[in-house]
């Protein structure tokens, strides 16, 4: 996701120049959060609003910003909003005009920046074009914008942060945004649902208080609203008279506002972590928190008031959130990014998909000859995990290719060849000289890349965004999951209108909608990993097994191991024991084996009496309650039961959890591995 930064000055004079060198620090803080473009907003000398965007990297924010000419950097501010945002798109490719802030009209009434997904912003938008808005991006931020203006036209009395309380009652989804309005200078208003946000506090004065108390609004409807005014929508009114001060005599006072703590402390170490649906207004330098309601009878109570915490960790820590790495940051991630894979693309009620970025291309793959699947490491092991599900739910033939390996042959390619490439950063050169390689054969190319606007997914015909947001650990963890959901996605919407099929379809989509929980539970494993992880660190080699689902997850969970702890670790199909591997188990070699309750659970469990008989005591990733299979090892790890063809992504996270682990505990560098990159953008 994106990074959000605000900066408020009250009576603290500042410099345009000032100002906007602040915002772009804030921004450069915030930019391992996306990078795809950035943009700012700030007072014109008329009360007007200017905004500058540009798309690429905030240095090109910057350099655009430094080059303009057409106002003074040295004017003063005794008095300033300032909002800036640097975006990670998931809604239009990244591009100026899709750049926040987004804006309600041509005279930049209201701008915004937002960070986040709205699920419902097609309906809004489609309400406002009926109002006679039209609209200039394809975000789904620009709904906010223009929303707020209409709500303003309409309630010309309403306060700013009122008019932001009703425009967020409207809205689905997730988000944290930041406002900022012409009609009300020096006033900022923050919110969030689902992202993070928080205010950071700076005062020459100690704080009075380390409380901030949260204003509840009246449960009275507001005579003056009607539900016709907005989208379907029932409203309310917070009608609060008590306003806080959140310092001294002194009025002095400086605001600022993030995604997260990274681009704050460098100001301040005083912030507040503002709750889902809490609305941070700030208006003649006073900060209030409101919140249109306290939570139901039956839940847990809300607290009065929101704390002033005093962070004493470094930049570092912070942008790491309470994780030591970005890698570890992003194991646990995942119950969130394969929302986000999912997100606006599964309705769980009534079972339907839709891939906006292929729905179109669907009768022609239907028509295809065969599947080709091309990939490099990680990527081609998403593909490994999925074959099957696809051949089953496709009846095509589905062939998977290591890039490198595809180019070295010159193999056939058809017109009537669908082939995809699948690309976290879109970028990998190997995959992209192979898209290439049959694009000029004719076939139809489909992209499966977690970075808009990249190679791949320009010059594809069409693909798919795994949306699991920006993934800085070098070795890959939440673009595998959600690699693989989107696969199946694709599988499940190819066999749509197969009737026979609907039983496996609807076991599998009532699947999806449970892993986000199923993975929750398998993170808290974390600390029997640890544990298994000081019984191997200092072992020269480890051998995964598995077979059927599993055989992706003991590739990728060697790869990890690989590249993250360079101990020697080997994925090893276990039907292929016999022809070889089984040669390399004694006493002392370390094995785990992954054996779950799927259709090639016997044979696993010949393949774990093979290596029991050869004296090796394999650490086994069962699934819960197989009180069977747990007898056969002093070392389980329990997994909850999922659909077979999502087993996988179950089972792999305690194999990232262990390399993780075993890295840490041999002192290796988890981010940055040596002699890897992010992003192999050589042949
Ligand atoms: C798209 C929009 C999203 C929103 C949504 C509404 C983007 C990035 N996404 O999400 O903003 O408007 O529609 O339903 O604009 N593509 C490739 N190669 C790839 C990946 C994607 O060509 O490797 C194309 C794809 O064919 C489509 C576009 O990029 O034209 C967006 O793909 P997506 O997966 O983000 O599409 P969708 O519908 O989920
Ligand atoms: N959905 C918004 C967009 O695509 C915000 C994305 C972000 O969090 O950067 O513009
Ligand atoms: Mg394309």
């Amino acid at each position: 996701m994106c990074g959000i930064f605000a900066y408020l000055n009250y009576l603290e004079p500042k410099s345009r120049r000032e100002i906007l060198q602040l915002l772009i620090n804030g921004l450069q803080r915030l930019e391992y959060r996306g990078y795809d473009s950035a943009g700012v907003a700030f007072d014109k000398d008329d009360h007007a609003i200017e905004i500058i965007r540009a798309q690429g990297k905030v240095k090109k924010l910057e350099d655009a910003i430094w080059s303009r000419k057409d106002f003074d950097l040295d004017l003063q501010h005794n008095v300033h909003v300032g909002i800036a945002h640097t975006r990670w798109a998931t809604h239009g490719a990244p591009s100026e005009r899709n750049s926040h802030p987004q804006r309600s009209d041509s005279d930049n009434e209201f701008v915004v920046v937002h960070n986040g997904i709205l699920t419902n912003y097609k309906d809004i938008k489609k309400f406002l074009e009926k109002k006679g808005f039209e609209f200039e991006s394809d975000t789904d931020t620009e709904v906010i914008a223009k929303l707020i203006k209409h709500l303003h036209e309409s309630h010309p009395k309403m306060q700013f942060r009122e008019l932001v309380e009703q425009v967020i009652q409207q809205l689905e989804g997730a988000f944290a945004i930041a406002l900022k309005s012409k009609h009300f200078p020096g006033e900022c208003v923050v919110t969030r649902r689902g992202s993070p946000l928080l205010v950071g506090i700076k005062t020459k004065n100690n704080l009075t208080t380390d409380h901030i108390p949260i204003i509840f609004s009246n449960k009275d409807i507001s005579s003056r609203l009607t539900a016709s005014t907005v989208v379907g929508g029932k409203l309310a009114r917070s009608n609060s008279t008590t306003e806080f001060v959140p310092y001294d005599d002194e009025k002095v006072v400086e605001y600022l506002f993030a995604s997260d703590a990274s681009a704050i402390i460098e100001h301040t170490n005083r912030v507040i972590f503002l709750e889902d649906d809490d609305v941070a207004s700030v208006k003649d330098g006073r900060l209030t928190i409101h919140r249109l309601k306290r939570n139901l009878v039956g839940a847990a109570p809300t607290p009065v008031t929101r704390e002033i915490i005093t962070l004493k960790m470094e930049i570092q820590q912070i942008m790491k959130g309470n994780f030591s790495s970005f890698m570890q940051k992003e194991i646990f991630e995942q119950p969130e990014s394969v929302i986000n894979t999912m997100r606006g693309r599964i309705n769980f009620e009534n079972e339907t998909l839709v891939l906006g970025g292929i729905k179109d291309f669907i009768p022609e793959i239907k028509r295809c000859r065969r599947l080709l699947l091309i990939g490099c490491g990680t990527s081609y092991h998403s593909i490994i995990a999925t074959r099957q599900i696809l051949e089953e739910l496709t009846e095509l033939p589905v062939m998977i290719e290591l890039a490198s390996d595809f180019l070295d042959r010159v193999t056939p390619i058809f017109r009537d060849d669908v082939c995809f490439f699948v690309s976290q950063s879109g970028e990998t050169a190997d995959t992209l000289m192979a898209l290439r390689y049959c694009k000029q054969r004719g076939a139809l190319i489909v992209g499966i890349t977690n970075t808009v606007g990249s190679s791949i997914c320009r010059e594809s015909h069409c693909g798919v965004h795994i949306n699991a947001g920006p993934e800085i650990g070098v070795a890959s963890t939440k673009a595998y999951t959600s690699q693989v959901i989107s696969l199946v996605m694709f599988a499940l919407v190819m066999s749509e209108d197969r009737i026979s099929m609907q039983p496996r379809r609807s076991e599998i989509i009532q699947g999806l909608k449970l892993l986000p929980d199923l993975i929750k539970k398998v993170l808290q494993l974390d600390e029997s990993v640890l544990e298994m992880a000081k019984e191997l660190f200092q072992q020269k080699s480890l051998l995964l097994m598995g077979r059927g689902w599993n055989y992706s997850t003991v590739l990728e969970g060697a790869l990890k191991i690989k590249e993250l702890t360079y101990m020697h670790s080997e994925g090893i199909l276990a039907g292929e024991l016999k022809h070889g591997p089984l040669a390399l188990i004694d006493q002392a070699m370390p094995v785990i084996m992954v054996v779950t309750r799927d259709s090639v659970y016997p044979k696993c469990m010949n393949a774990l009496q093979q290596v029991l008989a050869r004296g090796s005591s394999p650490i086994i990733i069962a699934e819960e309650n197989d009180t069977e299979t747990e007898k056969y090892s002093k070392r389980t790890l329990q997994i909850p039961h999922t659909v077979d063809c999502l087993q996988g992504i179950l089972t792999v996270i305690p194999l990232q959890l262990l390399s993780y682990h075993i890295a840490v505990l041999r002192g290796c560098n988890v981010d940055c591995p040596r002699n890897l990159a992010k992003s192999v953008t050589v042949e």
